[in-house]
């Protein structure tokens, strides 16, 4: 499907910079149009493959292009204030050619986490393309006022959006290594997970035949309801057909494709339940999703509808959703096969609890602190005022 991606604040434009790279990379032809919004300048510099003229810095008479530091109800109120202006850019977008927006932002920090939910309810004002947000969670120790940040943008965030897709960088953490270092392999990630599956519905008539393509509309269907999404990825190398047409040609052996109708079945829903049970880019109970998709992609003579089908009706008993679709995403020059699972509307997230739990410690603690500095500093101030005199 065709996508308008904005990217807020820095995280959020770093990976729709990727998103365009990852466009480049395998020709998915998923970003029709690419926006980057921020209140700091340097930010905005540093992106690559986001078009100059797509860059918009907000905020500048109140933060002069430094960023909003962490703070997320100024970058609330100044994505409040500068609108016109992100409208502006937004005005070139042609919309007629897009299937959905999805404003892409990191949850913990300010100008994106606090922006980009008074962006999505601009824009589903405005457009009757559906507003999707893609969410970025902080690492656990990244500190309360992140933590904080996280908890009140989500909520906000998942009520202004069509659906709120999210990623969780704790999750996604490699022991050893600084997330700072790790960001860039972490946004990779991001937009593979996301990009297979938008991309499925992005297969032109004509294409390699597949058995059962998947459509834009299914993946709309499985986002509408709203909700929070998550998303488990599998793949498994595979010998792709031209080398092993020359190889069995090479040894006189048979022409056609050689391959086991049985394998390849038992292949896929393997793939679908390591996906489905694997690493999610939200980790969460799978029981319980209101709807899912799974999209097969790989070379067409390794993806069956058997096989499909078998994955599709084992997430529907481990979700008991009813509303599970399936299909396939034919990519002949892959050396394998992918799965990819979308779980939709999950609510049994431990991760959003804890997460809630101690932004509610942080608010409290927050507050306390303040009260209580508030009367020391009076303390240390005003016991001298009975003896001295204030300059003015
Ligand atoms: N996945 C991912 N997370 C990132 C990246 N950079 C920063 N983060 C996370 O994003 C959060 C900070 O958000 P930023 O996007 O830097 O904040 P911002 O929207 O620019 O807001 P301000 O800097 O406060 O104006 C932290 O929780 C980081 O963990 C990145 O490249 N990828
Ligand atoms: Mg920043």
């Amino acid at each position: 499907m065709k996508l308008a991606l904005i990217g807020f604040g820095q995280a959020g434009g770093k990976i729709v910079d990727k998103f365009l790279w990852y466009d480049q990379q395998t020709g998915s032809n998923i970003v029709r149009s690419a926006v980057a919004v921020n209140t700091a300048k340097a930010d905005l510099i540093g992106l690559k493959h986001v078009p100059n003229e797509n860059r918009v810095l907000i905020g500048q008479s109140r933060v002069k292009g430094h960023g909003v530091g962490a703070d997320n109800e100024l970058g609330a109120e100044i994505a409040e204030e500068d609108i016109d202006e992100m409208q502006g850019t937004i005005d070139s977008v042609p919309v007629h050619e897009i299937d959905a927006f999805l404003i892409v932002a990191a949850l913990g920090g300010g100008s994106g986490s606090g922006g980009s939910p008074v962006l999505a309810k601009h824009l589903k004002r405005i457009y009757t393309e559906p507003v999707y947000g893609l969410g970025v969670l902080p690492a656990a120790d990244e500190g309360g006022i992140y933590t904080l940040n996280a908890a009140r943008s989500f909520q906000t965030f998942v009520r202004e959006t069509d659906n709120l897709l999210v990623f969780d960088n704790d999750a996604w953490r490699k022991t050893g290594e600084s997330i700072e270092g790790g960001y860039d392999q972490i946004n990779e990630e991001i937009v593979r997970r996301f990009g297979v599956l938008f991309g499925a519905g992005e297969v032109q008539v004509g294409d390699d035949v597949a058995e059962s393509v998947v459509d834009s509309s299914e993946i709309i269907n499985t986002l509408a309801g709203g909700g929070v999404t998550t998303v488990g990825y599998a793949t498994e190398t595979v010998e792709p057909r031209k080398n092993k047409g020359l190889l069995s040609r090479f040894k006189g052996g048979e022409q056609d494709d050689g391959l086991d109708s049985a394998n390849t079945t038992n292949r896929i829903t393997s793939l679908v339940r390591k996906a489905a049970l694997g690493r999610l880019t939200l980790p969460c109970e799978i029981e319980g999703a209101e709807r899912a998709l799974v999209v097969l992609s790989g070379p067409p003579e390794h993806l069956n509808r058997k096989g499909i089908e078998r994955g599709r009706k084992w997430l529907e008993e481990q979700t008991g959703s009813m509303e599970v679709r399936g299909g396939d995403y034919p990519l002949p020059r892959e050396n394998k096969v992918a799965a990819a699972v979308m779980l939709s509307g999950v609510t049994n997230v431990p991760r959003i609890k804890e997460l809630q739990r101690v932004a509610i410690e942080a608010q409290d603690n927050i507050e306390e602190i303040r009260t209580q500095s508030e009367g020391k500093l009076r303390e240390l101030v005003e016991d001298d005022e009975d003896e001295l005199e204030p300059l003015f």
